[in-house]
């Protein structure tokens, strides 16, 4: 159908004219962009059914990755970068005047997630699909993604944002594949020969999927994301207050929580999970027996993959199918339950682990809760033997203890492999945070370092690198993004660099134009684009970056003998709506922008840009065009970092702590491509354990970081003196938790060699050329066939 141009001109005009039935002259971008989506959605529709009769007929085993964030971005120019039909396409809609780039805008974010978990989330459903290997997603189909984020006087302001507002050609509904989900009610107990629990007045909520293609490369492979909406029962018996048991029902799926880091403890949060869980289980398991498999064999057929512990009641809810539902017994169950699930987690952040208190989860959950209460019994015992005596140890380890379920821990014990996302941050967990567990359950243990498709965030958000590199060194890193490597031996070349530089002219000119039609400002295409795009933390340090900018500013003004190369500095984070320190760092940087960009001294010097409403679309104009990629966590505190990994590969330079997958990149380009600076892992948590760390005598013994923090507050900028107070008191008063101030000298030194290395326009670019060859390592491919080999034991249809 899209063998030709001509042939997809016909079959677009016809689908447009079937949809609209109006002529094509009067026709709205938003009308051909549906038009084009609907194509192409129903094109995918042979390759769907193929591929799941392919994997049905062949017995394949199959992983589910269970979610609660899918942070996928604009589709359909994946979808045809995927497919291989996008020139075609190309080239078709123009001779009907219609520019396809202009299509693809026209496009909202599907922005189901909140940062790093939810887009992992979503390049691991194009690298497992790209790799022909039977993986599916299961999440939650939120009606409002994250939110939209508006900047109003240098100030976050969030509207809620409607992804489905021009609806999604993408998805399914597949109502006659609905199920059942229960809350609240009781459990009452009968003896038939064997005990039996009965789950009886609960509220029911119909579970909804909607089912969205998840497109492999080029090779005929359509996986399926699952996506679960909450909708009122037809069956729930008339209790009443309809239009309550409606709201409620439908908020289950109405908002994705905007918070990453920190737990709160909303009952709606718990619905969310269980919802997500037992719409996943119950329909992983009807189309299991369908197939007339023995469920004693399930764990040979089906991998569960649970996203950090959101979807943690996998397992009590496994269990809870498995015994109430098809008759196991508590042993058998559990085997089968644990060789099943896999956990990976995130954080070692303490804030960010999530506990349940008992007094919201009973009520909720009581059958589950019933469930977890025996697995910490019985693990608890099996401590017991182990650590006979040793109360301390067994009431840490504990799943429930002081009225509060650990959900890690449940993960822990209730799953056959646990992993960490970059090697630091698995060696952290083994040897602090999960040190017990690791010692009671080593052969559980493993890494999984991170990675990205290098589909979406090279092919896709940068065709000129592409086309670069393939006239350089052929199109086999497509397929095995290791091949990149080859471009080792470009790095020389100086017509291999100048292509290099043009690239990036030519996306350092596109992203200034954008630039220039949000803000307003001018930027100067010559300067170093110099980067920090990510979720608003205090541990990843934006505040380090914003007091090197005052650094430079003050410099810049007091000593005429002080030069630097132009710099554009450019930010775009989201804070967390309650996260008050983090919306004044927003506050704060767009406070800065005013001051520097118009102050005549120093304008030509230095620029710097907030871009509001960083999201997946947006991170593909702008990660193109960096000269700088700026990943300054504190040590330890950043689990791995993605974004580091598509600046790499977009040949940007990092200047970087030796923290989370930095390190991978340090060592895959070693020390003359990456600028690392700052404390050590092993030095944070020494300062942690033995509270040497004093931050105030940095402030005194520098008289820069001393002038830049008394700017903090001391009228520097135009607004009053209790505006950034927050951030000082941070600095002087609560001793700096994340050493800004005790990395500044080392960060601001290690921006003045980076800076000089620019200049040496050659060797810059070598090292850009370096990262982007060592970027394969950093493919999601990669990180993939990892997981499919090592835990999940799932097969490619290809072998
Ligand atoms: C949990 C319960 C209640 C409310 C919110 C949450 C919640 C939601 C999202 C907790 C955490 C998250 C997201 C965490 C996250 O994105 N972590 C990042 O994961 C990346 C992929 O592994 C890593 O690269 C980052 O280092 C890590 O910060």
């Amino acid at each position: 159908m899209f063998s030709s141009k001509e042939a997809f001109k016909q079959r677009f005009l016809e689908k447009f004219e079937k949809m609209y039935s109006k002529s094509f002259a009067e026709s709205t971008l938003q009308e051909q962009y549906n038009t084009l989506g609907q194509l192409v959605r129903e094109f995918v529709s042979h390759d769907w059914i193929e591929t799941n009769e392919f994997y049905r007929s062949n017995q394949k085993k199959q992983a589910y990755y269970f979610s609660i964030e899918f942070l996928l971005g604009r589709l359909l120019g994946s979808n045809l970068l995927n497919l291989g039909v996008r020139d075609i396409i190309e080239v078709g809609l123009k001779e009907l005047g219609v520019d396809l780039i202009e299509l693809e805008e026209q496009e909202v974010d599907a922005g189901l997630g909140n940062g790093g978990l939810g887009r992992l989330a979503a390049c691991f459903l194009d690298s497992l699909a790209s790799l022909s290997l039977p993986g599916h997603g299961v999440g939650i189909r939120y009606k409002h993604g994250l939110f939209d984020q508006k900047i109003v006087d240098g100030y976050q302001v969030e509207l809620p944002e409607q992804w489905l507002r021009n609806g999604n050609v993408w998805e399914i509904r597949k109502a006659s594949h609905s199920i059942e989900v229960k809350f609240g009610g009781e459990v009452q107990v009968s003896h038939n020969g064997q005990l039996m629990f009965h789950h009886v007045n609960a509220e029911t909520v119909t579970a909804v999927p909607y089912d969205m293609p998840v497109i492999g490369y080029q090779n005929k492979v359509v996986n399926t994301l699952r996506l679960w909406s909450a909708e009122p029962s037809q069956f729930r018996p008339d209790k009443g207050d309809v239009m309550k048991y409606k709201r409620e029902t439908e908020a289950i799926s109405e908002f994705l929580y905007p918070d990453d880091s920190h737990i709160d403890g909303k009952i709606l949060r718990l619905k969310q999970q269980y919802f997500l869980v037992s719409a996943g289980l119950q329909s992983i398991i009807r189309s299991y027996l369908k197939n007339n498999y023995d469920l004693l064999q399930f764990h040979q057929r089906v991998a569960i993959h649970v996203n950090d512990t959101h979807p943690v009641l996998a397992i009590p809810e496994l269990m809870r199918i498995l015994m109430d539902e098809h008759g196991f017994g508590w042993e058998e169950a559990w085997e089968i339950t644990t060789h099943t699930i896999s956990y990976t987690n995130h954080t070692t952040l303490s804030e960010a682990l999530e506990k349940w208190p008992t007094s919201i989860f009973k009520p909720l959950l009581p059958r589950i809760y019933m469930i977890i209460e025996e697995i910490n019994e019985r693990f608890c015992k099996q401590l017991w033997m182990k650590y006979t005596g040793n109360w301390k140890r067994i009431e840490e380890m504990a799943i429930i203890a002081h009225g509060m379920i650990k959900m890690a821990h449940l993960a822990i014990v209730g799953s056959h492999s646990v992993n960490g996302v970059a090697q630091i941050h698995t060696d952290i967990l083994k040897s602090r945070e999960m040190k017990m567990f690791y010692e009671f359950y080593p052969y559980k243990f493993n890494n999984k370092t991170n990675g990205i498709t290098h589909r979406r965030w090279l092919m896709k958000a940068n065709p000129e690198l592409t086309s670069a590199i393939k006239d350089a060194i052929g199109d086999e890193w497509i397929v095995n993004p290791k091949k990149l490597a080859l471009l080792m031996d470009y790095a020389k070349d100086a017509s291999f660099q100048d292509k290099i530089f043009e690239v990036k002219q030519c996306k350092k000119r596109s992203l200034a134009k954008r630039i220039k039609s949000l803000t307003g400002i001018v930027v100067d295409e010559q300067s170093i684009f110099d980067v920090q795009v990510k979720r608003l933390h205090a541990y990843k340090r934006q505040l380090l970056n914003i007091l090197h900018i005052m650094y430079l500013y003050n410099r810049l003004k007091e000593d005429a003998n002080f030069s630097i190369t132009p710099r554009t500095f450019i930010f775009g984070a989201k804070a967390s709506p309650g996260y008050y320190y983090a919306k004044k760092i927003i506050k704060l940087i767009n406070t800065l922008a005013v001051k520097v960009n118009n102050d005549p001294k120093t304008k030509e010097m230095l620029k710097v840009i907030f871009l509001e409403n960083y999201r997946v679309s947006l991170a593909e104009e702008i990660i193109p065009a960096a000269n700088v990629s700026e990943q300054i966590s504190t040590a330890s505190k950043e689990a791995s970092g993605t974004g580091n990994m598509k600046f790499m590969m977009n040949g940007a330079i990092t200047i970087g702590t030796l923290d989370g997958a930095n390190v991978e990149i340090l060592e895959e380009v070693g020390s003359d491509n990456i600028y690392t600076f700052g404390l050590t892992a092993d030095q944070v948590l020494a300062y942690q354990r033995n509270g040497g760390y004093r931050a105030h005598e940095y402030y005194h013994h520098n008289k820069y970081l001393h002038q830049v923090i008394d700017q903090l507050v001391g009228g520097f900028f135009s607004v009053t003196s209790q505006e950034f107070e927050t951030i000082y008191d941070s600095l002087l008063v609560q001793n700096d938790e994340y050493f800004v101030l005790k990395d500044f000298h080392s960060y601001v030194h290690t921006h003045e060699k980076l800076g000089a290395a620019y200049n040496d326009q050659n060797s810059w670019l070598e090292k850009s050329i370096i990262n982007i060859a060592k970027s394969g390592r950093f493919s999601s491919d990669r990180t993939i066939k990892e997981y499919a080999d090592e835990i999940w034991k799932i097969h490619s249809s290809k072998q």
